[in-house]
């Protein structure tokens, strides 16, 4: 037996609490000006804790008929989707922000995913829906929502990032928050019938080399599409993550386009016209484009490239605590599946490889976590991603120095975040 005098028992683990920062009243760390996580604002009601028993544990709670569609914790009423005001003159013609700093895994939950409409949301009864497939076809046909449903299912997730996530970042550092910065995007399983058996179904002219996909809201949305991409992946769905489409999402039918831009996910799908290379010039149709330093433009960019960013810490989970963190972050690319996350502590000087966390499915959204002792130092968060192509995500300069500063879309580059001393997170831009 050991004669030493017994020690205070250490506290085992990962989690020995060091100098508490924001919100640790006993901390004496510098209270930042964000907001504080509602858990820690709020300090909660001693009478609820131990050794106090809570009302929760005393009295009965809502029976099972109370909520027939469940809704999230009360507590977690901050989970919200959320509108920059100034960056649209309507909120009909808008969009609003995944709040990605605040989920887990790889799934978004249908009221978060993040809505993009040009002339509002459409409330469409399925009675009264009907999609025409016409043009260079042998077959032209008009079906009912029901009749969509009775063919071959397919059942796949993808993610959906608009071209202009992260637009606003193109000069410099913008908006102060991962949900406005990257949360232009959003992943869910899709339930649908490949676009292929349709246009098998009425039959396709040998001429037929595009798509026009036409959709039924007020801005009569429409999209040309190759007809390579038609034939390969594209979904016609009427379902995500189990259930029917939200409204939002386009019900009761999308066009699902895998790892391309999502303004070609047309949503209220009323009408797909096939044609030919001739007739797709002389057709108004709506694209986005990539302004060049040049002032000529790409007319078509429609992969979206691998690209991955840090959720948490972020400017809304700011570190709160010296000692263990898990980074926490999603990876992508329209090309593929993601093969590998590096993280930085240092803005780019040194990189280590981030843990992958399955499945990674291709032109899905990958979570990752990178295990962290903040030594209470100022550091420089970035993740940077590799697909299974090879293709290396870029920094803002290499971009920069193909596209100018001019660009809106397709902003795939490097994110830093700064942490503080006093764990506030900050939106940079480094050089
Ligand atoms: N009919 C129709 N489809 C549409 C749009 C629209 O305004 N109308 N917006 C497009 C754009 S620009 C994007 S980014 C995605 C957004 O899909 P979401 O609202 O499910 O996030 O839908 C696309 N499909
Ligand atoms: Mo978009």
């Amino acid at each position: 037996m050991s004669s030493d005098t017994p020690k205070e028992p250490r506290a085992p683990g990962l989690l020995d609490r060091r100098r508490l920062l924001l919100g640790g009243a006993a901390a004496g760390g510098v209270v930042s000006s964000l907001a504080l996580a509602p858990g820690l604002r709020a300090a909660g009601s001693p009478e609820n804790l131990p050794p106090n028993t809570p009302d929760w544990s005393v009295y009965l709670g809502e029976g099972v008929d109370a909520r027939p569609y469940g809704t999230p914790s009360e507590y977690e009423g901050d989970v919200v989707r959320r509108r920059v005001e100034w960056l649209t003159a309507t909120p009909e013609s808008s969009v609003n922000f995944t709040p990605i700093h605040e989920l887990d895994g790889f799934v978004t939950p249908n009221g978060l995913c993040f809505e993009r409409h040009h002339g509002g949301r459409a409330d469409i009864s399925p009675q009264d829906h009907r999609l025409m497939i016409h043009g260079l076809v042998e077959r032209p046909l008009l079906f009912t929502v029901d009749e969509i449903k009775r063919f071959p299912q397919e059942n796949r997730f993808y993610f959906l990032e608009c071209a202009a996530n992260g637009g606003m970042e193109w000069r410099g550092a913008q908006l102060n928050g991962v949900q406005y910065t990257h949360g232009m995007i959003h992943c869910v399983q899709y339930t649908g019938v490949s676009l292929r058996t349709l246009l098998a179904e009425a039959g396709l002219k040998p001429k037929g080399s595009w798509i026009l996909a036409e959709g039924a809201d007020s801005s009569g949305m429409t999209r040309s599409i190759p007809m390579e991409k038609a034939l390969d992946d594209c979904l016609v769905a009427y379902s995500m993550n189990g259930e029917r489409l939200r409204p939002e999402q386009g019900y009761p039918l999308r066009l699902v386009v895998p790892g391309w831009e999502g303004n070609m996910w047309v949503k209220w799908l009323r009408r797909i016209e096939v044609g030919d290379a001739a007739w797709y010039h002389r057709e108004e149709t709506s694209k986005y484009t990539d302004l060049l330093p040049s002032g000529d433009a790409y007319k078509f960019t429609w992969t979206m490239e691998a690209k991955s960013v840090i959720t948490s810490p972020s400017p809304e989970k700011p570190v709160t605590t010296e000692g263990f963190q898990v980074i926490k972050g999603l990876a992508w690319s329209g090309a593929g599946k993601i093969a590998r996350v590096d993280v930085s502590l240092d803005g780019g000087m040194n990189w280590q490889t981030a843990q992958l966390h399955g499945p990674v499915l291709p032109k899905c959204l990958t979570r990752f976590t990178f295990d962290w002792h903040w030594d209470g130092k100022p550091a420089l968060l970035q993740s940077r991603c590799v697909d299974e192509t090879g293709y290396v995500q870029p920094d803002i300069a290499s971009l920069q120095e193909v596209r100018g500063v001019n660009s809106i879309y397709h902003n795939n580059s490097i994110q830093t975040w700064q942490v503080n001393p006093d764990g506030v997170v900050e939106n940079v831009r480094l050089g």
